[in-house]
């Protein structure tokens, strides 16, 4: 009997006494302890009636147990899909039941939110909250220990939503090997090992923490400091006892901004990665400076794992991402032919390999449009190889804002905005923010004699999309620009708008 991401990244756990993960209570866990909460995780699936395959929606705060219970349902053959706990109870209600979920665990705090939208979809709920406590808990700590059960190599392991252009949200089919192979790579390319204290305060419902961080400690058996989020004070306080950390380029804005950010305050340090927004060039060289580290950047996405890294050894270049991984090609080709176009020019970002998932959840004709019959997936990221085989990133094809590493579909928001009372239209753009290196900007133009105010529009949003996603700012204009295809000028509003967060 195989399970190979269960035999890879749990089963060595077994029987190991040494520290797993430093607890925000100033617990330890061992691993021999993780190991056994995995498997009574497993049998709490089991107890709820979860057959292989059958999906599992987890909306959680960060804990060991939501760690455990990602590791059980691995163990089970139990499809998870991690869910933001930003996203609102119209937002989980569209996943469980596009997904098809039998289980939706949630957070105590939000069970009476969630209870009508899951007992609508036919699903059931437990709860899971950040201390363990609630009735998923509770069945952990009842159920017995569930064995792992056999899978292959291609067997779904996760569905991770990911926003679409049209505003329907596609669920990323990603294997069990897509999650190893990707695993396996990083801990090589980036060097990780038993010695290795990885400070975690990423979230742990995206692909960043959950499987570029997680996964890749697990599998070489390092330790990790588990934040419950990015905490200044704490990870400060932390930083001394780590070798590594992974974040978001915020994280490092915000760590620059803080004096007490010192070459001895990251003097155990090994390595900082960024990645899942660009990072600019200059706050490489301000950290570079002030900390004598240079920021290993790297490149992926919600579909595709981890796809280029700039070098453990060797220049680590700002602005870029960094050589394709080794076992992972990535080309660059004409964005209206698909030819594939030399080094040096500019065009739509490509790739294939064992990290590449197979498709959208019962979206065939959308995995058709992005997934190459050849194996190559469209990212719809622009971006050009230099004379080195560095990959920069230029900028989307897609209509995407990422803010503070999360992204937003324009088209989700403008959907709620125009049919608000008031709006005749509306345009919502991506601006440069200083602690989210972009915000959402909402430009609405108000129908005939109609004067909606910004406070109506945000209390129309509450409830409806994730707080993250609603506009930080809303200007109102008496039309939009558009080209002679009457086609919005998105650039003419960024660049116009461009500074109302920066306030330069
Ligand atoms: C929080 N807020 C945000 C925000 N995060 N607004 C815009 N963008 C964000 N990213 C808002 C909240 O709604 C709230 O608004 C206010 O800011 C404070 O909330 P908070 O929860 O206290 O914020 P904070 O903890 O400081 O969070 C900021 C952050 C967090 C940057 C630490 O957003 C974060 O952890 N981002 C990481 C995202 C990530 O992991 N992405 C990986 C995706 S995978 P208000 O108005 O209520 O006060 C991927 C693939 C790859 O992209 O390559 O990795
Ligand atoms: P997601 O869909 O949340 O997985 O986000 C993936 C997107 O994040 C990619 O398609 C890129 O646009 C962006 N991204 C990830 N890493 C980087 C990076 N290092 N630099 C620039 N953009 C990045």
């Amino acid at each position: 009997m195989t399970n190979p991401l269960y035999d890879a990244l749990y089963a060595p756990l077994a029987g190991q006494g040494r520290g797993l993960m430093y607890l925000p209570g100033g617990g330890v866990l061992s691993a021999d302890d993780f190991h056994a909460m995995v498997a009574r995780a497993a049998g709490a699936l089991v107890a709820a009636g979860l057959q292989p395959g059958d999906r599992v929606a987890v909306q959680v705060p960060k804990s060991a147990h939501a760690l455990a219970l990602i590791g059980g349902a691995i163990a089970r053959g139990v499809v998870f899909l991690p869910l933001n706990t930003a996203y609102t109870a119209d937002e989980i209600s569209y996943f469980i039941r596009d997904a098809g979920a039998r289980l939706l665990i949630a957070d105590p705090a939000r069970a009476d939110a969630l209870a009508p939208v899951v007992r609508a979809a036919g699903a059931g709920l437990l709860t899971l909250g950040a201390t363990g406590a609630g009735s998923f808990a509770d069945a952990m700590a009842a159920a017995p220990a569930a064995h792992p059960v056999a899978r292959a190599a291609d067997d779904l392991a996760g569905l991770l939503y990911t926003s679409g252009t049209t505003g329907r949200s596609k669920g990323a089919m990603l294997t069990q090997d897509n999650l190893l192979s990707n695993a396996q790579l990083l801990a090589r390319a980036w060097r990780f090992g038993p010695d290795d204290v990885l400070l975690h305060a990423l979230p742990v419902f995206h692909t960043h923490g959950l499987f570029v961080a997680t996964n890749t400690v697990l599998l070489s058996g390092g330790a990790m400091i588990l934040h419950p989020g990015f905490d200044l004070d704490a990870v400060i306080a932390a930083l001394p006892r780590a070798t590594a950390m992974m974040g978001v380029p915020t994280f490092y804005t915000r760590l620059l901004a803080d004096p007490r950010l010192t070459r001895d305050l990251v003097a155990h340090m090994r390595l900082f990665t960024s990645g899942s927004a660009p990072l600019l060039a200059e706050t490489h060289a301000e950290f570079a400076a002030r900390t004598g580290h240079a920021i290993l950047e790297r490149y992926g996405m919600t579909e595709t794992n981890m796809n280029t890294s700039n070098p453990y050894d060797g220049d680590r270049r700002p602005g870029t991402v960094g050589p394709p991984l080794p076992g992972v090609e990535v080309i660059v080709t004409d964005p209206e032919t698909g030819t594939e176009l030399p080094r040096g020019k500019t065009g739509m970002i490509e790739v294939r390999g064992p990290n590449v998932f197979v498709g959208y959840w019962n979206m065939r004709e959308k995995t058709a449009e992005e997934l190459r019959a050849n194996g190559f997936f469209i990212t719809g990221d622009l971006g050009r190889f230099d004379d080195d085989g560095y990959l920069h990133i230029v900028g989307r094809a897609k209509d995407l804002i990422i803010s503070g590493g999360y992204n937003v579909y324009p088209k989700e928001v403008e959907l709620l905005l125009d049919d608000a009372p008031g709006v005749l239209e509306s345009a919502v753009v991506g601006v440069p923010h200083p602690d989210f290196g972009e915000a959402v900007l909402a430009v609405i133009v108000p129908a005939d004699g109609a004067a909606p105010d910004a406070g109506a529009l945000e209390t129309l949003l509450q409830g409806r999309i994730a707080r993250y996603k609603q506009p930080k700012s809303y200007e109102f204009l008496p039309a939009l620009p558009r080209n002679t295809m009457g086609k919005v000028q998105k650039a003419d509003l960024r660049a116009r708008f461009s500074r109302r967060f920066t306030g330069e």
